[in-house]
């Protein structure tokens, strides 16, 4: 695994691990007392991660919660396009766009995103030739199901060996199609498509799936398994626990953390850094 990775000019340092910030730019992401420049907003965000230590600054026009309705690709294109081009512009951080559109992967990084990030491992239709064609880093997520339905009643005989199966025929599809092999990055998906249990024992066998030779990114910020671990605690009240979960995550092989409260979680991932350097 290379320690240095090109996303379209802007280099990720891979020897430790990094935080990557969530720049949801759906329209009820940022309302403040009523006054709605959603643009502005996202844009501000953006500076104050990358003050507080984001490297990646991950975009999403689409929410893929549990229940999520689509949205259109025009939709998508105004929310994420303007706000990848201005941050582009202003600030020296590593873009991705989250996305499962292959129209908005190649838009976004004409726009300046260096990061393909995908909830559906590129499974839509001409997803793998863009991504392709786009040639920057691509994350591969895995997920049992769609947003809308997936929580309904996963199953699995081994989740961890059912993710690491799936991971592996995305990987070859990919490589088949002419993405480079340093280029893809895998997301076990927390919270996709996973009961709490097939959540823990995911986190718990991080190292299996690091173990497949990729960038390992994890996204647990926030995430209903935190609430049900920690007594139904409401999303808000979720920070400690976040932390811990992305110290766990980065303890246990992660590459790159993707949450909500950068500044905390970049803390953590120092103390990490610093006690898996020391010989
Ligand atoms: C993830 C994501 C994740 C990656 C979302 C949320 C839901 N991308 N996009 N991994 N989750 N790679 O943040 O609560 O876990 S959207």
């Amino acid at each position: 695994m290379s320690e240095r990775l090109d996303c379209a000019g802007r280099l990720l340092d891979l020897s430790k691990p990094q935080v990557m910030g969530i720049l949801n730019t759906t329209p009820d992401s940022f309302s403040d007392g009523g006054v709605f420049f959603p643009r502005d907003a996202a844009i501000a965000r953006a500076r104050d991660m990358f003050e507080a230590g984001a490297v990646i600054i991950d975009v999403g026009g689409e929410s893929t919660r549990p229940g999520a309705q689509p949205v259109s690709l025009q939709e998508e294109l105004d929310r994420v396009i303007p706000v990848i081009e201005a941050v582009h512009a202003e600030l020296p951080v590593i873009l991705s766009v989250d996305t499962r559109k292959p129209a908005v992967m190649s838009e976004a990084v004409r726009a300046g995103a260096g990061m393909i990030n995908d909830v559906s491992a590129l499974q839509q239709e001409g997803a793998v030739a863009v991504a392709a064609a786009c040639d920057v880093p691509v994350c591969l997520m895995h997920m049992q199901g769609e947003p809308r339905t997936m929580q309904k009643q996963p199953h699995y005989d081994d989740v961890v060996e059912e993710v690491i199966s799936f991971l592996n025929q995305r990987i070859d599809s990919c490589l088949k199609a002419g993405i480079r092999r340093e280029h893809l990055l895998v997301d076990p998906g927390f919270g996709f498509g996973k009961t709490l249990r097939h959540n823990l024992q995911l986190l718990n066998r991080l190292p299996e799936i690091a173990a497949l030779g990729f960038p390992v990114v994890v996204g647990i910020s926030r995430k209903s398994m935190l609430g049900k671990v920690l007594d139904e605690r409401p999303v808000q009240e979720r920070l400690y626990g976040s932390i811990a979960a992305a110290t766990v995550a980065a303890w246990l092989g992660a590459s790159i953390v993707r949450v909500h409260d950068v500044g905390p979680t970049a803390d953590a991932l120092k103390i990490v850094a610093a006690a898996k350097e020391v010989d």
